[in-house]
């Protein structure tokens, strides 16, 4: 008989409150640096305006408008049987500036509706507390995670949610994707790095403001609730070397490094030996305030969480042509296609993730997201087999990792369940969804929602516990 998954497997969706809530004024909610940012498209990226003005079109502003169609859309999860919703949450909801002492109860309440919904179908809320947006005043009045003061806004906001949501919700992830730091601190961390700077310092110093505040917040949820599993979550970027030339093997492994650096620090509660003389190099210091090492040390993670979509590979080579990836641009994969947007597609570099973590970490992990952006074309039902075949691809990978390589993952998600805005290029048309949103490009659509082919497919996967 074939050895199975725990029936407790949590299969599901995911998606981020700025890509697809709206009602970015609704409810109390402040400005967030998701709402200052315009459309682009491939090759043309999307570019920031100080403050909102008029006359852009900005797509957070109303993405699909889950804030008004949750009901709808949770009873669509629902059908396809989804076990969890990995979600965030806006802070600018919870603290429309960020540094006030006292939360906006009207985005409590917003989220508190949204986890009965969900809690009324046994879908196990995956919360995301901060997934690239931070309050648009932190960012003016502080300068973001450059500021020491933000580990305190920020674990302000973490506690409030921790006690609001007590018993409504165990999984959290503290900051999504939180190596993306060191690739677009503008996006990830809200800091715009002057020509004057060292990039280095300035990243490495507010990341250093986020493990600290994540310790604290891990800290914090456990005391809170002894039964919070509180995690970390990252992007896994799976690199190849080109060749077996030790030399790309040895660009591989400084690549690999660069990104375990975050993951390091937050599982294991130190920087590693290798991150502090890569600091050196790069002429940072840290300033550390007295008890931070122990903070850090106190607060590791429960479980990691991470990203998967395509993987790189690393060359020695100079003058070399970079294809697109997820946040990442690398050399071409000969022995691998790519999708519209340029992302190879490579299921075997998700077993290869899940395994690498593993075998770093020994802690539980959970695929956070996971998904292929493509255009529909519309029609009674969405014929998305490309969608069905990555899925199907990464789920067998997904398998072979726990079922023969003895991985220990408790969920996945697929990215973008319900159609949204794309992050990279705030297109609705780079489609995740088995959901499908009618709404285009430029902000035009009845928002009227449909099952694609997908739907179904993914649907009978986790009746049958992930037969494939
Ligand atoms: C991840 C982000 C998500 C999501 C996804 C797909 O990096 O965490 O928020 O958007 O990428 O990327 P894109 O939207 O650019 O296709």
């Amino acid at each position: 008989m074939e050895q199975g998954l725990s029936e407790t497997f949590l299969w599901g969706g995911a998606t981020a409150a700025n890509q697809c809530e709206g009602a970015y004024r609704e409810g109390g909610k402040g400005l967030s640096t998701a709402d200052v940012v315009l459309a682009g498209q491939r090759g043309v990226p999307r570019k920031r305006t100080d403050g909102v003005v008029e006359g852009y079109y900005y797509p957070s502003h109303t993405a699909i408008d889950f804030y008004h169609h949750y009901k709808e859309d949770i009873a669509l999860f629902a059908e396809m049987g989804f076990r969890c919703y990995r979600m965030s949450i806006a802070w600018s909801r919870i603290f429309p500036n960020g540094d006030e002492e006292q939360p906006n109860e009207e985005g409590l309440q917003f989220y508190d509706r949204v986890f009965d919904e969900l809690l009324k179908y046994h879908i196990t809320p995956v919360v995301t507390i901060s997934h690239y947006e931070i309050p648009y005043h932190l960012v003016k009045e502080y300068r973001s995670w450059s500021s020491r003061r933000m580990v305190d806004f920020y674990c302000r906001y973490c506690e409030v949610l921790f006690k609001r949501y007590k018993g409504k919700v165990k999984y959290w992830m503290t900051f999504n994707e939180i190596n993306v730091n060191m690739l677009h601190p503008e996006h990830a961390l809200g800091i715009e790095i002057k020509p004057d700077e060292n990039p280095y310092q300035v990243i490495y110093q507010a990341s250093h403001h986020e493990f600290v505040a994540s310790a604290k917040a891990v800290q914090i949820g456990h005391s809170i609730d002894p039964d919070n599993k509180i995690g970390m979550m990252m992007l896994y970027p799976t690199f190849y070397a080109e060749t077996c030339n030790p030399e790309d093997q040895l660009v591989r492994m400084e690549e690999m490094n660069k990104h375990y650096a975050f993951s390091d620090v937050m599982v294991r509660g130190e920087y590693s030996s290798n991150m502090k003389l890569y600091l050196k190099r790069h002429d940072v210091s840290i300033k550390m305030e007295p008890g931070d090492e122990g903070v850090l040390k106190a607060g590791t993670v429960d479980y990691i969480g991470f990203s998967y979509y395509n993987s790189n590979v690393a060359t020695s080579r100079k003058d070399i042509q970079l294809i697109d990836g997820n946040m990442i641009n690398s050399v071409k994969n000969k022995y691998l296609t790519e999708s519209r947007w340029g992302w190879s597609i490579d299921p075997m570099g998700l077993r290869i993730a899940l395994n690498e973590l593993y075998g770093r970490y020994h802690i539980p992990l959970f695929v956070a997201e996971n998904g292929f952006g493509a255009i529909d074309v519309p029609e009674e039902t969405i014929q998305d087999d490309y969608r069905i075949a990555y899925l199907k691809e990464h789920v067998q990978a997904l398998k072979d990792a726990i079922l023969i390589d003895g991985v220990d993952c408790f969920g996945y998600t697929v990215w973008g369940c319900i159609d949204l805005v794309s992050v990279g290029t705030g297109e609705m048309s780079k489609r995740y969804g088995m959901i499908y949103v009618d709404r285009d490009d430029k902000g035009n659509g009845s928002l009227v929602r449909s099952r694609k082919k997908s739907f179904y497919w993914y649907q009978n996967l986790i009746k049958t516990n992930g037969k494939i």
